[in-house]
C-alpha cells in the first residue's frame, strides 16, 4: 500500500475521466481490498450479467472470478453493471489474460495502461466572450447550446463553410476576414463577388455581418467574439439590399453550392400576422436542385428563421420558407428557454435555439460592421434572425465530424437529439408514435451541440427519400362554424406504400383550397394514424384576406418517425368551403424498430466515447456535380435575350424528351425505374445519395415525367447521354439544369414573366 497509493489514486482519477458521469469512491472500492492497483497490474472485464444464478449477487460472481484468475474484485466500475476492476498482488506474475480468456464469465477483459490526459479549458482573449451567455451560461444553468466540450475536442468546423443569404457581409473585419470565405461569396444585388454591405440611410444593413460572426467570428484575436464554428469558413451573398426577384433568389440558393455547406437564411415574406407567401417556383425549384445536387449530392443544408411575427400571432406555417421539406426551420427562445414574445410557433418548425427576449433579458453578442457608426461588435443582435446562424453554426460542427451527412440526415439528427427543456404545461408537448416530443412553440427542443455532434459522428445516412401522395380530394363542401369541425380522412394502404416501400415518415404535408371571407377564422389540424395531431393552419387574428387558400401546402414534422400507414384526418374548422385537398407523405423505409434502434444508438453516443477515440464510419465520395453555369444571367436584359436565343434549343430537347417518355411509357421501361426508384447498386452510388421525390403537382409546374427522373438521380444524365445523341453531356446538363431549377416545362421558362416577388423580404430581426 505504501508503494503506490499515489498511483492508485491517479489510476482512479484517469478512470473516472473515462467514466460518465463520476462516482462516488465509495461505490469504486466497495470491499476495502488489501492490495493496491499498481500501473500494468489491474484488469477491467465485463461479467455475463445473464449468468448469475438466482440467489446470487453480481459483486459474488465478481469476487469469485477474481479468485479463478488469481485476482483480486475492486469493485465495480462505476455505474457500468457487470464491469468490475481486477487488481493483481504486487508480487503475482501469473498469466492472467489467458485465465481471463478461459474463464466462462467473462465477456471481455482488458489490461488497464496509464492513460495520458491533460486538462481540458477553452479560454478565449476575445473580450466579449465573457458575454456570450448562449455559448457558455454561467449564470442560467443549462442555457446554452452546450459547445465547449466540443470545442476541447478540437471540433470548430473546419473545412466547413457557411454562407449567410442576407444584405451583405463585411468580410474585412478582424473577426470574419482570416475565416472568409471569397470562394463562396457573391453580391446579387450588384452582380459582382464582393459581398460587401452597402451603408445605406438607416444604418441598417449590418445584419448578414452580425449573422456571420454569430457561425465564424474569429477566436483568440482579441477582438470581440467567438463563433459556434469559429474553426470554419464563412461566405456571404448579397441578395436583400434591393428589390428580391424569384430568379434572384433561386440563384442565391444555389450559388456556388460546391463551396457552401451551409446556407444561413434570417429573413423570409413579411411577419405581419396576414401574408401567405413563400418561395416561388424558381426559388423552389433551386432548394430542390440545391439538396439534390449541393454538396457533392448530399445536400445543402438550408436554415431558415421561422419568423418574427409573434407579436402579431402570425405562425411559420404560413410561410413558405418554413414548410418547405428541404429547410431545417429554426425557431427562437429566450434566455429562460421560454418563447419571446416575436417568436413564431409552427408545425413545421423542427427546432429552436437562443436570442433575445423581453427587455430584461440579454441579446446576442456578435460580430457588427464598422462602417456608419458601427463598431465591429454588438450585443444587440436580436430575435429568430439571430438564432438560426447559430443553428447553421452547429450544423457546420456535426458536418466537420462527419462530412457525409445528407441534408436529410441533419433534419434527422436534430429530431433525435434536440431536448425538451421547458416543462411548462403552456409548450404544450406531445409525444408521438415513434417516441419523438415535439411542442409547436419550440420544435423538437432545444438543440444541443454535444448531442448534435456526437450523434453526428455515429450516424449512418438514411434510406433514401420515398414520397406518397393521395390523390387531388374534391370535396366542395362546407365547413360549419366554429367550435364544429368538417373532418375528412384519407386512408394510406400498406400496399399503396410498398411501391414505394415507405415505412416511417419524415414531413408530412397538406396542401388544401378553402375559400372563405376572412381567412383569420380558418383553423385546419391534421391527425396522423397515430392520433398525434398537428395544427398546420393556426388562426391568426389580422388576417382579414377575402380569398382563401389556393393550393397552399402546409407541414408537420410532428408525425417524423411514425409508421406511414393508416387513416390521416384533416379537420378544418370556421364557416368557408373546402374545395379540394391533398397529402403528401415523405419518409423512408425505415421501420418502426430501426427508428427505435437509432434512437437507442444515438442516446448511447452522448457519452462522447465516438469522439474521444478515433472511431470513424466510412463515408462515401460523393459525386461529380457538373460545373456551375458562370453567371449566366447579369442583368434582367441579357438574361430576356439568352432565353430567347436558347428557345428553339429548349423546345426541340423538351420536344425530343417527350416523345422519348411517352414511347418508354408505353413499353413499360420507366415504370420499373420510376416506381422502384433507382437501385444504389446499379450504380455504384450508397443509398443515401439517391433521391427520390414525386412531383409536386400544382398544376402551373407539372414536370414531365423524365425530367424529373432527372432531378431524381445523377447517374440518370448518363442514360439520357445515351439517348440523345446529338448534344454533348456538358451542353445537355446545361439545359437540364437550367430546365431543372426552373421546375416548368422548357416553355414555360421562357415565357414566365420576372416579377418582384417578395420586395419585402424582412431580415429577422426583432424590435425589442
Ligand atoms: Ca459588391
Ligand atoms: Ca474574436
Ligand atoms: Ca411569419
Ligand atoms: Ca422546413
Amino acid at each position: 500500500m505504501a508503494s503506490s497509493p499515489q498511483m492508485c489514486l491517479s489510476l482512479y482519477h484517469l478512470l473516472l475521466l473515462t467514466i460518465s458521469p463520476l462516482r462516488s469512491h465509495s461505490s469504486f472500492f466497495p470491499s476495502q481490498p488489501s492490495s493496491p492497483c499498481g500501473p500494468g497490474r489491474s484488469w477491467a472485464v465485463r461479467l455475463d450479467v445473464g449468468s448469475v444464478t438466482a440467489g446470487r449477487s453480481l459483486e459474488r460472481l465478481a469476487h469469485s472470478v477474481a479468485e479463478e484468475v488469481g485476482l483480486e474484485n475492486h469493485g465495480q466500475v462505476g455505474q457500468l453493471e457487470g464491469h468490475y476492476l481486477l487488481c493483481q498482488g504486487a508480487e503475482d506474475s501469473a498469466d492472467v489474460d489467458s485465465a481471463l480468456d478461459r474463464n466462462p464469465h467473462v465477456l471481455w477483459h482488458s489490461q488497464e495502461h496509464i492513460l495520458r490526459r491533460s486538462k481540458r479549458s477553452v479560454t478565449f482573449n476575445d473580450p466579449k466572450y465573457p458575454s456570450q451567455w448562449h455559448l457558455h451560461n454561467d449564470v442560467k444553468q443549462g442555457m446554452d447550446i452546450n459547445v465547449t466540450g466540443v470545442w476541447e475536442r478540437n471540433i470548430t468546423g473546419v473545412g466547413i463553410t457557411v454562407v449567410v443569404v442576407d444584405d451583405g457581409l463585411q468580410h474585412t473585419l478582424a473577426d470574419i476576414q482570416p475565416n472568409y470565405s471569397p470562394e463562396g461569396s457573391y453580391d446579387l444585388n450588384s452582380n459582382d463577388p464582393d459581398p460587401m454591405p452597402h451603408p445605406d440611410g438607416h444604418s441598417d444593413n449590418h445584419h448578414g455581418t452580425r449573422c456571420a460572426g454569430e457561425i465564424a467570428a474569429v477566436s483568440n484575436n482579441r477582438f470581440c467574439a467567438v463563433g459556434v464554428a469559429y474553426g470554419a469558413k464563412v461566405a456571404g451573398i448579397r441578395v436583400l439590399d434591393g428589390p428580391l426577384t424569384d430568379s434572384m433568389e433561386a440563384v442565391a440558393f444555389n450559388k456556388h453550392y460546391q463551396v457552401n455547406d451551409v446556407y444561413s437564411c434570417s429573413w423570409g415574406p413579411d411577419d405581419d400576422g396576414r401574408t401567405v407567401d413563400g418561395p416561388h417556383p424558381l426559388g423552389k425549384a433551386a432548394l430542390q436542385h440545391g439538396v439534390i445536387a449541393g454538396r457533392r449530392g448530399f445536400g445543402s443544408i438550408f436554415v431558415v428563421a421561422s419568423g418574427n411575427g409573434g407579436q402579431y400571432d402570425d405562425n411559420c406555417n404560413y410561410d413558405g420558407y418554413a414548410n418547405s421539406i428541404y429547410t431545417v426551420t429554426i425557431g427562437a427562445v429566450d434566455e429562460n428557454g421560454k418563447r419571446p414574445f416575436y417568436a413564431e410557433e409552427c408545425a413545421s418548425m423542427l427546432a429552436v435555439t437562443f436570442s433575445s427576449g423581453s427587455r430584461q433579458l440579454r441579446s446576442i453578442v456578435t460580430s457588427d460592421w464598422s462602417l456608419q457608426s458601427g463598431t465591429g461588435c454588438t450585443d444587440g443582435h436580436t430575435g429568430t434572425s439571430a438564432a438560426a446562424p447559430l443553428a447553421a453554426g452547429m450544423v457546420a460542427l456535426m458536418l466537420q465530424v462527419r462530412p457525409c451527412l445528407s441534408w436529410r440526415d441533419v433534419q434527422h439528427i436534430i429530431t433525435y437529439t434536440a431536448t425538451q427543456h421547458d416543462a411548462d404545461a403552456q409548450a404544450d408537448w406531445g409525444i408521438n408514435g415513434a417516441g419523438f416530443h415535439h411542442s409547436h412553440k419550440y420544435g423538437f427542443g432545444l438543440l444541443n451541440a454535444w448531442r448534435l455532434v456526437n450523434a453526428a459522428k455515429v450516424w449512418e445516412s438514411v434510406p433514401f427519400l420515398v414520397s406518397y401522395q393521395s390523390p387531388v380530394l374534391k370535396t366542395n363542401e362546407g365547413i360549419p362554424e366554429y367550435p364544429k369541425t368538417l373532418t375528412h380522412t384519407w386512408n394510406v394502404s400498406l400496399s399503396e406504400l410498398r411501391q414505394s416501400g415507405m415505412q416511417t415518415l419524415e414531413h408530412v404535408s397538406v396542401t388544401v383550397t378553402i375559400v372563405h371571407p376572412r381567412r383569420a377564422s380558418v383553423e385546419i389540424w391534421l391527425v396522423c394514424p397515430s392520433g398525434m395531431s398537428s395544427l398546420i393552419g393556426a388562426q391568426r387574428p389580422l388576417d382579414v384576406d377575402t380569398t382563401g387558400f389556393t393550393d397552399w401546402t402546409f407541414s408537420t414534422v410532428r408525425c417524423w418517425g411514425e409508421r406511414a400507414e393508416g387513416q390521416y384526418s384533416l379537420q378544418i374548422t370556421d364557416h368557408s368551403v373546402l374545395k379540394h385537398w391533398k397529402l403528401t407523405l415523405y419518409g423512408s423505409s425505415m421501420s418502426l424498430q430501426q427508428v427505435k434502434e437509432r434512437r437507442r444508438v444515438v442516446e448511447d453516443a452522448m457519452g462522447g466515447q465516438y469522439l474521444d477515440r478515433s472511431f470513424a464510419l466510412p463515408c462515401p465520395p460523393g459525386i461529380d456535380v457538373p460545373p456551375e453555369i458562370v453567371s449566366p444571367f447579369t442583368s434582367s436584359s441579357l438574361k430576356s435575350l439568352l432565353l430567347l436565343g436558347c428557345f428553339a434549343l429548349f423546345w426541340s430537347l423538351y420536344y425530343t424528351l417527350e416523345v422519348t417518355l411517352t414511347h418508354w411509357d408505353r413499353r413499360g421501361w420507366s415504370t420499373t425505374g420510376r416506381d422502384r426508384g433507382f437501385q444504389a447498386g446499379s450504380t455504384g452510388l450508397e443509398d443515401s445519395q439517391v433521391v427520390e421525390i414525386q412531383p409536386e403537382m400544382d398544376n402551373e409546374s407539372k414536370v414531365p415525367d423524365l425530367l424529373h427522373l432527372f432531378e431524381s438521380h445523377a447517374g440518370a444524365l448518363d442514360l439520357l447521354h445515351r439517348l440523345v445523341l446529338t448534344q454533348s453531356i456538358d451542353e445537355l446538363t446545361q439545359n437540364l439544369r437550367t430546365v431543372r431549377r426552373a421546375r416548368l416545362p422548357a416553355r414555360n421558362v421562357i415565357l414566365m414573366k420576372e416579377v418582384i416577388t417578395t420586395p419585402s423580404h424582412s431580415c429577422r430581426s426583432s424590435v425589442v
